[in-house]
């Protein structure tokens, strides 16, 4: 007899004696209030059924639930609440089997971890990534995961966050069998021979096998405990506190103690922030050239130039499987560009990360020439050369004379004005902008700059690649140095006006560091190269307007050759042996500068450093809004977190803004305006968003 249950999310139906309960909830199958509801009404009525032996538990679609439905916290939760559902399944009187494929995340995971056996799917990927989300597993798996497995691998999933495969979960004892094929059908085989065989069920809360050696479970929580304190996240020492408590206290009582850490990091502005950088990296993919969009086929990519960039945008695209031609001036600089991609994957190779014979298909697929003309039959080209307009100019010249119609020509330029370039062939609507950041082939970020004249499908044809390469493509329209490099050029204004006013360099960078940058402005800058920006200065100067207050520290700091890293000396000198130290030189310049200028030096609190480099950064990203350079706030916090180490519990500068308050900001923003007034007068945005009672996090929808 079969019968389904009238519940669209969660189907139920017997069959054979199994009650075969599935979540239907796509595209991820996430556990939102009906789900909860659905299954918690299901497990009841198969508990209730007598006709019920066993049950099974699986979902349709690509996966098992990926986790609790995050858009759903932060606000009031319904219950069901899941460690109910949880404890309910566990509670069953009949044998209940977890049918999972896909991805089993979190909550996912965790009502898997309440049935009494777990089938997986090869290929299934299994983990408890709550604390990328600034929360910890709240379904119950802090208490399970060590009672089958231990302290040690229970912190390892909970505490890194990455998902692990079918065979290695089976290896830790939190699978029982892995599926072949159809695990659907698998789970029920296994549920029929339950009830034929009287198998009991088999709660986790009474597993010990993890308990059974306490000295290494206090080992393990100490040595995470440890770790624990380093990260900015509260969550991350909760989980620690809930897995001891694993140990220590009856399951009920840690369950109870683990819902109220649960409760306590939730609301948080870190887990809050977590959750903004998560779906503003899905929205940033949205944009509206998408709709009706045709895209264009490309299935082989010319690279032009093989420096750094190019090179690493020929690794990028070989990965993903593209034949690639790269092209260079003369045949020693191709050489150099070759060598450098076979190094990469030489190096790939010996730390184990591919094989041989994917890194030599990888080779194989790369093509390098000097002649353009080789270009013919590619159906999209990336030019990545010297950052000089005319240089570009020229590029481009010769690859509108070869390239067939209707192939895209993609610029990686990261400042110039992509309209005036695409203004020089005979068909700018194929040119577009794509910005990637060094190194190439591991940053994720992608500003796909949109021109003028840019055809809408080509921009649509942008995002898919940029899927394809696995990047995060952010959309920007044209503007000097786009979304990134214009806010980061606030930024490092903001920083030198400190310079010029009475803080060090060090002192900069020390005091963004404990926000949560992995680097201060200043090592960025000697990490980068000086020259890069010095020439963007110089190139800027004849437009600059006289009246706006210069800071030549830089340059003083470059006529001396100090480039950096690379030269052994910038705002830092970099010793061999004794790691960076401040440049003694650099702050004889910076104090020469503030006596030429008349300036006395004054004390910068940390917390002054930190919020003049926010505040000057939000306004700068309110201004890319209005501009409409930036289509919403939360790409332009996707490419600073994505592109320039912006802390991700932070949620970029623009979410920063909102949980400072904006009209804390805008406050800021105005007392400083007497110092700089161009540079500080607050965007007209933050008034229009303060007096109607809104946010930037408001201007996120679509
Ligand atoms: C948790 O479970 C807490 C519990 O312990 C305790 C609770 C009390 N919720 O990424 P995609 C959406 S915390 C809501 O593009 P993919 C996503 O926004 C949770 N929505 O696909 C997107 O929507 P749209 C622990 C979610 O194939 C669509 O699904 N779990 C959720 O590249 C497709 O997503 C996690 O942290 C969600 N949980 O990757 C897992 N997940 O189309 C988070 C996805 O409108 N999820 N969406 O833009 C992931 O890591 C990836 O989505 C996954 C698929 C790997 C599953």
């Amino acid at each position: 007899m079969s019968e389904t249950a009238k519940s669209d999310l969660v189907t139920f139906e017997t069959r054979e004696g199994v009650a075969v309960i599935m979540i239907n909830n796509p595209p991820v199958n996430a556990l939102g209030a009906d789900v909860r509801a659905g299954l918690h009404a299901a497990v009841k009525r198969a508990q209730d059924d007598t006709a019920v032996g066993a049950i099974v538990i699986g979902a349709e679609g690509r996966s098992f639930p990926a986790g609790a439905d995050v858009r759903e916290f932060g606000k009031p939760r319904a219950t069901p609440i899941l460690s109910q559902v949880c404890d309910l399944i566990e509670a069953s009187q009949k044998p209940v089997i977890a049918a999972i494929h896909g991805t089993a995340l979190g909550g996912g995971f965790e009502i898997a971890l309440a049935c009494h056996y777990r089938i997986a799917q090869q290929g299934t990927r299994l983990g408890l990534p709550e604390i990328t989300l600034g929360v910890l597993p709240g379904g119950g798996g802090t208490q399970r995961v060590p009672r089958i497995t231990g302290a040690g691998p229970a912190l390892e999933l909970m505490m890194t966050g990455k998902p692990v495969t079918a065979e290695r979960a089976q290896a830790l004892g939190l699978i029982d069998q892995i599926a072949e094929r159809n695990v659907d059908k698998a789970a029920f085989a296994t549920a029929r021979n339950m009830i034929a065989q009287g198998t009991a069920p088999r709660p986790t809360r009474d597993r010990a096998e993890g308990l059974g050696d306490p000295a290494a479970f206090s080992d393990a929580v100490e040595h995470w405990r440890a770790q624990a304190a380093k990260r900015p996240v509260p969550a991350a020492a909760k989980i620690v506190d809930c897995v001891e408590r694993a140990m220590l206290l009856p399951f009920d009582n840690g369950i109870a103690f683990e819902r109220a850490a649960f409760d306590e990091c939730e609301p948080g502005p870190e887990a809050t922030a977590l959750r903004h950088a998560f779906f503003a990296e899905r929205r940033a993919a949205k944009v509206p050239e998408l709709a009706g969009a045709t895209l264009r086929e490309v299935h082989k990519i010319g690279v032009v130039g093989a420096g750094t960039m190019g090179a690493g945008i020929a690794i990028s695209c070989l990965d993903a499987g593209f034949p690639v031609t790269l092209i260079e001036r003369d045949q020693e600089g191709l050489d150099r560009g070759v060598a450098r991609i076979k190094t990469n994957y030489d190096r790939s190779i010996a730390k184990g990360r591919i094989d041989t014979a994917t890194g030599d298909a990888r080779m194989a697929r790369l093509t390098g020439t000097t002649d353009m003309a080789q270009l013919a039959d590619v159906d999209l080209v990336i030019e990545a050369v010297f950052e000089d307009e005319q240089v570009k100019r020229d590029v481009f010249a010769q690859l509108d004379a070869v390239m067939r119609p209707g192939a895209i020509l993609a610029t990686n330029t990261s400042y110039l004005d992509i309209n005036a370039l695409a203004a020089t062939i005979s068909r700018p609507e194929d040119v577009v902008g794509y910005h990637f950041f060094s190194p190439a082939h591991i940053m994720k970020l992608l500003e796909v700059v949109v021109g003028d004249k840019t055809d809408p499908n080509v921009v649509a044809t942008g995002f898919a690649l940029a899927k394809k390469l696995r990047k995060v493509p952010v959309r920007a329209g044209v503007a000097d140095g786009f979304i990134g490099n214009r806010v980061l050029a606030a930024y490092r204004l903001a920083a030198d006006f400190m310079l010029e006013d009475g803080a060090s360099p060090a002192q900069i960078d020390a005091a963004m560091r404990a926000y949560g940058f992995p680097v201060g402005p200043y090592q960025v800058l000697d990490m980068a190269g000086l020259d890069i920006s010095w020439a963007r200065r110089k190139r800027l100067a004849a437009t600059r307007d006289p009246n706006e207050r210069y800071v030549a520290i830089g340059d003083l700091i470059c006529e001396q050759g100090w480039f950096g890293q690379k030269a052994g000396r910038g705002y830092y000198v970099h010793d061999q042996d004794n790691g960076p130290i401040e440049n003694p030189e650099v702050l004889d310049i910076i104090a020469a500068e503030r006596a030429r200028k008349g300036i006395t030096p004054r004390m910068f609190s940390r917390e002054e450093i930190q919020s003049r480099c926010l505040d000057a950064m939000a306004n700068e990203g309110a201004r890319l809004l209005e501009e409409g350079v930036a289509l919403r706030p939360s790409d332009i916090d996707v490419v600073k977190i994505f592109g320039y180490g912006f802390p991700r519990h932070k949620g970029g500068p623009m979410m920063a803004a909102d949980q400072r308050g904006l009209l804390s900001v805008m406050n800021g923003l105005k007392e400083r305006s007497a110092e700089e007034p161009r540079f500080w007068a607050p965007s007209p945005l933050f008034n229009e968003l303060i007096k109607n009672g809104r946010r930037f996090s408001d201007m996120n929808n679509g």
